[in-house]
């Protein structure tokens, strides 16, 4: 897939191995997908990467099929291996400019950030999007810092023009101030995988977003 093709924008799904059993990966993400998901990313913490790796390549087939792009979490060598379309990296991951020559410039490198320094820092090294938070309390990532709250994701809108996805607590409830308040796109989480009907839960946050007038 080309750059140029490339809208971080909307919603910014998820397969969180703390919330779905890998081995039904390739069966979420068509839930997600059917749901109207055109982002999703691959996240397993604590898992091993020959089993990150199967879920890779079925969660790629799924996205493949639809046409929706695929990110996987920290891991570019899964990433490589599975044919995905980007990786997303944290802090204490290999630099966006390492991972970038293995990726070469078609990859799309995310880089989380939590402040208005690491932000800006992301434009400057290459990446293509970056992700800011917690923007509220969130228990699914185990050490996350404290809440950066909106009136930070509007300064980081300020400051970068890359694509800003916020993550951290975002639901369908709260999600429309966090639009407001700058960001591209919303990553879900829990508020997605705790549903018991997630294709049912992701089209109705897709059709707030996509509604004539939306934020
Ligand atoms: N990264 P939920 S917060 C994966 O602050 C992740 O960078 C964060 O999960 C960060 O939508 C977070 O369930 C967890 O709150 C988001």
């Amino acid at each position: 897939m080309g750059k140029d093709a490339i809208k971080i924008r909307g919603l910014y799904a998820f397969i969180d191995a703390a919330y779905v059993d890998l081995s039904g990966a390739g069966d979420a993400a068509a839930g997600l997908l059917s749901g109207g998901a055109r982002i999703v990313q691959l996240r397993a913490k604590d898992v091993a990467p020959r089993d990150i790796l199967v879920a890779a390549r079925a969660v790629r087939e799924a996205t493949e099929r639809s046409g929706a792009l695929f990110i996987v979490n920290d891991r570019a060598d899964i990433a490589m291996i599975a044919g995905a379309d980007g990786v997303h990296l944290g802090q204490d991951d290999p630099d966006v400019e390492e991972v970038r020559g293995l990726l070469g410039p078609e990859g799309i490198i995310g880089l989380s950030t939590h402040d208005v320094k690491e932000a800006v820092e992301a434009e400057t090294l290459g990446a293509d999007y970056i992700s800011l938070g917690p923007i509220f309390p969130t228990r699914t990532k185990k050490d996350a810092q404290t809440p950066r709250g909106l009136t930070m994701l509007s300064e980081v809108r300020s400051a970068v023009r890359l694509p800003i996805v916020a993550i951290g607590g975002i639901t369908r409830e709260n999600m429309e101030e966090v639009f407001k308040a700058g960001a591209d796109s919303v990553a879900i989480i829990s508020g997605i995988l705790m549903e018991r009907d997630i294709k049912a839960r992701v089209a109705s946050i897709v059709s707030m977003i996509d509604r004539p007038g939306a934020y």
